[in-house]
This record gives C-alpha cells, structure tokens and sequence, in this order.
C-alpha cells in the first residue's frame, strides 16, 4: 500500500521511518510512506502557504491553493486519485477498527493541518474523510499522521519479531476486547518484588488461567465498558463469568 503524506514538517517523520519494528514495514514497500511539502508548489518569492482568516480572529489558516496542487503532484505520481485523509479535532476518533480498515486498504493521501485549521473550501472540494485521535489539542497533524501509519506498519504481515504478537493484542478481537495482562522478565526477584509463582511452574494451563484473570480483573477495573462488549459479543466463558462474579462479591 502506499500512503502519501502532505505536511509541512517532512524532516519529523525520517526517525520515525527509519526505527523501531515498524521500520522492515516502510523500507521493503509494504507500507510505502512519500513525503510531500506544500511549500514546494506554493507560488510567489515568499511561497507561502498560510494567511490569516477571513472575519478575523486568531491563528493563521492553510491556504486552498498549495493544497490542491500537491494532491496534483501526487495523483500525476501515482497515476490515479487516491481517497484523501484530512488529520483534524473535529474528525472521527481513531480505534483499532478503523486502523483495521486502512491496514486492508491500498493506502491513501494523508493531510497534516497546522495552525487554526485548513481552508473548508479545499476540504469540501478534496477531503474524503476526517481523522482525529482523540480530545485532547496537538499542534498538528504530523503526529497524529505517525500514528495511523505506525498502527497500520504493525498489522502487515512478518512485521512483529513473533509473527503473531498482535493476534494478543488488546482492542484486537482475537483477545476477546479484554486488557493485556502483566508481563514479568528476569531477574526473577528485583526491588524486594518476586515474579508471580505461577509463571516459574512450567504449568501451562495455570499459566494460561492466570492470565486469563489478570485480563478479566484488569478490564473489570479499567474499562467496564470493555467487558460488556466482550460479554455482548458472547466472548466470555462460564469460567470467565464466575471469576468475574467473585470479584464482584470482593468489591460490594
Ligand atoms: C480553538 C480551536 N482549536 C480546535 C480545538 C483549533 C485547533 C487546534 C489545534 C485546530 C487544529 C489544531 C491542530 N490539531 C490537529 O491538527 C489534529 C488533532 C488534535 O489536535 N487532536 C487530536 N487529533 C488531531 S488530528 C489533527
């Protein structure tokens, strides 16, 4: 797939695509991240790409007209129009669903906003979709923009050192929604705090059983939400039910 960045910050993506796991997703082309700077097509001595905004008010306000011809500079690259994804606080909210639907997808054009926003005439001229990542206000889209790219890297195959680490994940279906459980290496004492015994027994089923509450305890406590969702979906067994039902007893 190929994905098609527009920002006017392409030096603060080179680390990000160079390390890490997700780096063997970007280099071989499985994920094949191009940069594109709108100040290299803006027009006049200044190349400008921003002004200030119509009725006032404060901030600056991306310019229409660099925009699109970037979006041009990138259809004649690929030699087609590819759907075109605006990073913005009004757009919808991030979630492993949505990361799931661009990982099967052949990519698209990903726009970084900076300063108050991006002119409405070019995003209701271009724009396909909104992305945010959540209520809280960043000063762009760039890191939003890493982080579909680094969640949507990890999905392709062979990515992950064990080819199926996030078939476990949490949010992943295949972990039934629920939280991860705690993770332990060695030393096996460190800080005064041992290990859980349970994890030295070599006794997998328990090992399995232990985790399984961890995940459930954990979820009961963190996000209730999630172990409704997962009961809804008929995801928890009867032994799941009644270690739920017995921290239940423990708390009221
Ligand atoms: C005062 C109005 N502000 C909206 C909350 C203006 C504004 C602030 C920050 C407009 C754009 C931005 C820059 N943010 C993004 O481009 C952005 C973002 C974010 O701030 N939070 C979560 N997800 C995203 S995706 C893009």
């Amino acid at each position: 797939m190929r994905f098609d960045v527009v920002t006017l910050f392409p030096e603060i993506f080179a680390p990000f695509l160079t390390t890490g796991i997700t780096r063997r997703a970007y280099s071989s082309g499985a994920v094949d991240v191009h940069l594109f700077n709108p100040r290299d097509v803006a027009s006049g001595n200044y190349r400008r790409v921003d002004d200030r905004p119509f009725g006032g008010g404060p901030g600056m306000v991306m310019m229409a007209e660099p925009l699109e011809k970037t979006l041009d500079v990138i259809a004649s690259e690929r030699g087609h129009r590819a759907k075109v994804v605006l990073f913005s606080p009004i757009g919808q909210r991030l979630d492993h669903s949505l990361v799931q639907e661009w990982a099967n997808s052949d990519g698209a054009v990903l726009i970084c906003g900076r300063y108050e926003g991006v002119d409405q005439r070019f995003i209701d001229a271009h724009v396909d979709a909104q992305i945010s990542i959540g209520d809280f206000v960043l000063s762009g889209g760039e890191l939003p923009a890493m982080v579909l790219l680094d969640a949507v890297a990890r999905l392709q195959p062979d990515v992950l050192g064990d080819a199926d680490s996030h078939h476990f994940d949490s949010f992943n279906p295949a972990l039934d929604g629920l939280l991860d459980c705690p993770h332990y290496t060695r030393p096996e004492a460190w800080a005064g705090q041992a290990v859980p015994e349970v994890l030295l027994s070599g006794h997998h089923i328990n090992i399995a059983r232990w985790r399984r509450d961890q995940q459930l305890r954990l979820t009961a406590r963190h996000r209730p939400d999630l172990i409704a969702a997962a009961r809804a979906a008929g995801r928890l067994t009867a032994q799941d039910e009644d270690l739920l039902a017995s921290i239940a007893i423990m708390v009221g």
